[in-house]
């Protein structure tokens, strides 16, 4: 095998143990690195980047960043000080990549292969939405998405609709969404989108605008290549068109990083099953395990605090296992009964995999 790449400089904070480097935009936690205390540490947490990070200088005077809200009744711009004072909020969330399990789906789909790294449970302190929009007579008539530009410099010579980060998300998203600019209690790092990030919990990674520059509630979806025909739940073949699905909501999900992720060999006797499941936009009720391949089911037990809907839940199961070769599996139930599916639909960006079989573990018990 290559030798596993260096962390790029602007990451060069994380913990080299814990990543796998795809690309210098593409880092993904690797798979026995997920700790079993809910909450993935800054540098442990993967990245995504669809354009090169902002320069550091702009988190040089955080406080000072700027973000315009349109859309409303009364639009105007706010700096981070003036947000501070507006209000607070504390959500516990899954930050998941769209393309999070692309690699494991049977058919490759084009882009990073990421297996199950490019997640993790997060804290974003920050200003509801709602109060910001509140303070701004409310959202001006007839608005149906809230939309978020990302404050990447465009470059030269580009159309900027070509690559800019600008994403609409349906208005009752708006809900429960943030303008962050803490995680896991410190100040947002730039590589995850500080000093302010739009935070929409449920939603899939890239409608998690970081950097966010200017937040416009909005009568269409953005024309930026990113929501246009990027990000759609495509038949694979057929490529991104503004009539496929955008990808938005998360779905219930769950997957076991324990024992033996990576070497698969297990000794026999006592064996504790561990792992990480979440509703998506729901509440957890249950996650079930199979040792079997998906014969037969055992109820997990979850394991640390519940962090709320938006969260994961780590669980674990206590098995004895007996040498010869096995197949484990988990699956998450969530509060309104929606069952993770055994088989996600394929499509041509290779979004959404929450196949309990493709994120299946296989190994040999010696
Ligand atoms: N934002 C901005 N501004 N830019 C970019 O690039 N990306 C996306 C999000 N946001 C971006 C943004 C994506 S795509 C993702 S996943 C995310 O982010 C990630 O995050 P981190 O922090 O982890 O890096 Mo896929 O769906």
């Amino acid at each position: 095998p290559a030798a596993a790449k260096p962390l790029p400089a602007y990451v060069a904070w994380k913990d080299p143990t814990a990543m796998i480097v795809h690309t210098s935009s593409t880092l993904e936690t690797k798979r026995s690195a997920f700790g079993t205390s809910v909450i993935t540490p800054a540098e442990q947490l993967y990245i995504r980047n669809n354009l090169p990070a902002p320069d550091a200088s702009i988190i040089a005077d955080r406080d000072a960043w700027e973000v315009q809200i349109e859309g409303v009744k009364n639009p105007r711009n706010f700096n981070l000080k003036q947000l501070k004072g507006m209000g607070l909020e504390t959500t516990a969330m899954v930050l998941q990549c769209s393309g999070n399990g692309r690699g494991l789906f049977p058919t490759k789909a084009s882009g990073t292969a990421w297996a199950v790294g490019a997640a993790g449970c997060v804290v974003w302190s920050g200003v509801p939405v709602r109060d910001v929009v509140a303070a701004l007579g409310g959202v001006a008539d007839g608005m149906v998405y809230m939309t978020g530009t990302g404050g990447e410099k465009i470059p030269e010579g580009l159309d900027p609709k070509s690559v800019m980060v600008e994403r609409s998300v349906p208005l009752k998203a708006m809900g429960d969404a943030l303008l962050a600019w803490e995680m896991n209690g410190a100040p947002i790092p730039l590589a995850h989108g500080g000093p302010l990030r739009l935070i929409v919990p449920g939603y899939a990674g890239v409608n998690n605008v970081k950097y966010i520059k200017r937040l416009a509630f909005t009568l269409a979806q953005t024309e930026a290549a990113i929501q246009k025909t990027g990000y759609r739940l495509s038949p694979p073949g057929q490529k991104g068109d503004p009539s496929h699905p955008a990808v938005w909501e998360m779905a219930a999900k769950s997957w076991i990083n324990s024992p033996a992720p990576d070497a698969g060999v297990v000794p026999a006797g006592m064996s504790l099953i561990k792992g990480v499941a979440f509703g998506g936009m729901q509440a957890l009720k249950a996650v079930e395990v199979s040792i079997d391949g998906g014969a037969s089911w055992l109820a997990a037990k979850f394991v640390g605090p519940d962090l709320g809907r938006y969260a994961w839940r780590q669980f674990v199961l206590s098995v004895k296992l007996a040498p010869g070769n096995y197949t484990i599996a988990s699956r998450a139930i969530d509060v309104l009964g929606n069952l993770q599916s055994e088989v996600s639909m394929e499509n041509t960006g290779g979004y959404n995999n929450t196949s309990w079989r493709d994120h299946a573990l296989k190994i040999s018990v010696v």
